[in-house]
């Protein structure tokens, strides 16, 4: 793209799905007809691309995928159905409901997501009518959980901390659903409502979308300092509170922040969002709206790899995008105020919270509830949520947090806990409560290798190391996905791994332990022997040499196992 194309909104021809967009008046395409043919389990391409926007993606299962071809059978269709609530908190009647369409109409299992959503795998296309229907009665929705819009809103889950997180929550909750899609497509098509007369009469309109949506997808997040469980710097728009005395100022404002990238195409590349001022919660919801709208204009709708936000400002710069907020605004941002993160993970077990009831943070490997073997934790969770009266709270490590509990209710919880033997991850290591995986085989079809199914196995090993060097205790972040993509966030692990092929990684070393930093390629397309002698020697020699206090990524970059990564820039330098 020219200097002279940066300056105004692009006009190179547009991609594919920017056709499919705009011909499909307001998301409506043909799905409803797509979803009542009885030919197939499947939907039309295009069909399939307006369906992220509800909320789902037509996967099919990949561990089946070679025995059906040889039957000459069709894919096993299925539809992952992703559910939506601003920073992740939902009533005990919302958990039962997702409980219960899990088992009736998914895979049994509930997938707690890296953005507080909620996932289901293995529906099949003659159920996604009343799953989204039954998810809608209990007030939850799948809209926007997908698609090139703003996705769920994430936001600090921890309500012990003062009333500052309740009014960060409500602000994260505003801000969300001013940027919901107006479209009734979703309404008309799974809820039966009453259609909408002729949407190209202009009675239909997205007044901040636009009849194309998004270049590509959006995501927004708010961090509570010192804690960043949202990975604030990840997010295309963070919002980073600043409180004084209990007090809530308002907030430093950071953009152009994203995981994602292909292998071998240096110019796709993970970035880190930077802090560009300091606004009032009362100017918050316009910053999103003003900021929402200039990748609306400006992200590149000619290259989808090409099009996230960070694209955006990094071709026309941090001036560039600041002076065209403040314009849009009317009005210009206050200097960024100073704040300190000391960490991005979970703190596990009960905490009592300032409002004197109790909060408890259980470890859930990975993010997937199931009953597996001796361990009920779907059932255990049940159980809890019959009785509970306070709320869920899924955290963006893929935990769950069972908040509000009162001292009365405390005793009965406990006992369930006890009972379902329910773990708050004591008895693993520090490594294992800071790790993610991503979902990969065999729903993702994206994925490269495996990911949550072969993490648990990976850090079995690591532990075995670690106990050698003494650091079973010390909190390591260590992530792992399928491909780069990036959804467990890993270019922001101290350790991580990218799959690049059927057992085989791509390690980085040296990302910030509180998710300032990303990290940086230290060995490619290695398997689990190379993984496991590769991590010997650098654990032994961070537990002999570290300093006081100093964490293993910062230690990797002064040990100068790699060089430290200022910028997405110089990722792949
Ligand atoms: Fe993701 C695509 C799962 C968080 C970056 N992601 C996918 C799809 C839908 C695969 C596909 O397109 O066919 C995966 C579905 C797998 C499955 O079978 O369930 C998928 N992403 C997930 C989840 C479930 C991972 C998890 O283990 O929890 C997370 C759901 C979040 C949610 O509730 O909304 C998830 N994805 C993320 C994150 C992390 C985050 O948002 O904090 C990222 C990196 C941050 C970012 O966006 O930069 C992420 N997912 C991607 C990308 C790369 C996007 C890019 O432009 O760089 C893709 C591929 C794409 O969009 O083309 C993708
Ligand atoms: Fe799939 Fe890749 Fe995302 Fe993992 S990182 S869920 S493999 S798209």
């Amino acid at each position: 793209m020219s200097d002279n194309n940066l300056l105004s909104p692009n006009s190179a021809p547009h991609s594919d799905v920017e056709a499919i967009k705009s011909r499909s008046n307001y998301l409506r395409g043909t799905l409803e007809e797509s979803l009542k043919d009885r030919i197939t389990g499947a939907i039309s391409e295009d069909d399939n691309r307006l369906m992220k926007f509800h909320g789902s993606y037509m996967q099919d299962d990949r561990d089946l995928r070679n025995e059906r071809n040889k039957q000459k059978l069709e894919p096993a269709y299925q539809f992952m159905v992703r559910v939506r609530a601003a920073g992740g908190i939902v009533t005990p009647e919302q958990w039962l409901m997702m409980d219960r369409i899990a088992q009736r109409y998914a895979n049994g299992t509930i997938r707690l997501t890296t953005r507080q959503s909620f996932q289901l795998h293995g529906v099949i296309k003659w159920n996604m009518k009343n799953v989204i229907k039954e998810v809608n009665d209990e007030l939850l929705s799948t809209l926007a959980a997908c698609g090139d819009v703003n996705r769920n809103v994430m936001c600090n889950p921890n309500p012990y901390q003062s009333e500052v997180h309740e009014q960060v929550y409500e602000w994260a909750k505003k801000v969300s659903h001013h940027l919901d899609p107006h479209t009734r497509a979703y309404h008309e098509i799974w809820l039966d409502e009453e259609k909408v007369a002729d949407s190209r009469d202009g009675e239909e309109q997205e007044p901040i979308y636009g009849a194309v949506y998004l270049p590509r997808k959006f995501k927004i997040g708010f961090a509570i300092p010192p804690e960043n469980e949202v990975d604030v710097f990840s997010q295309d728009l963070g919002f980073i509170a600043i409180h004084e005395n209990g007090q809530l100022l308002g907030f430093n404002v950071a953009v152009g922040g994203g995981m994602g990238m292909s292998h071998g195409d240096p110019k796709t590349y993970p970035q880190v969002a930077r802090a560009i001022g300091f606004v009032t919660p009362e100017q918050l919801v316009d910053v999103a709206e003003k900021t929402v709208t200039i990748q609306r204009d400006y992200g590149d709708r000619a290259v989808r790899k090409h099009a996230r936000f960070k694209y955006t400002i990094d071709d026309r710069g941090i001036e560039w995008f600041i002076d065209e907020l403040q314009q849009r605004l009317g009005w210009k941002l206050q200097e960024t105020r100073a704040y300190k993160f000391d960490r991005n993970g979970d703190r596990y077990g009960w905490v009592k919270g300032n409002n004197n009831n109790w909060h408890y943070t259980l470890f859930i490997q990975n993010g997937r509830v199931k009953d597996e073997g001796g361990y009920q934790l779907m059932t255990g969770l049940r159980e809890i949520a019959k009785i509970h009266k306070g709320d869920f709270r899924l955290t963006p490590n893929q935990n769950l947090l069972i908040g509000n509990v009162s001292s009365q209710k405390k005793k009965k919880i406990d006992q369930l806990i006890e009972t379902y033997q329910l773990t708050d991850g004591a008895a693993y290591s520090a490594l294992r409560r800071s790790s993610m995986a991503c979902v990969a085989l065999p729903t993702c079809g994206l994925a490269m290798a495996e990911s949550e199914r072969y993490m648990p196995t990976l850090l079995d090993k690591l532990e075995l190391i670690l106990d050698e060097a003494g650091l079973r205790d010390d909190e390591i972040v260590i992530r792992m996905t399928g491909c780069p993509n990036g959804c467990a966030r890993p270019a922001l692990a101290e350790i991580s791994f990218i799959g690049k092929a059927p057992g085989k990684y791509n390690m980085y070393l040296g990302g910030g332990f509180v998710g300032n930093r990303l990290n940086k390629l230290y060995r490619e397309n290695i398997g689990e022997t190379e993984i496991l002698n590769e991590l010997r020697p650098i654990l032994n020699h961070y537990a002999k040499e570290r300093k006081d206090g100093e964490h293993f990524g910062d230690f990797c970059i002064r040990a100068e196992y790699v060089k430290e990564v200022h910028s997405g820039l110089d990722f792949h330098d």
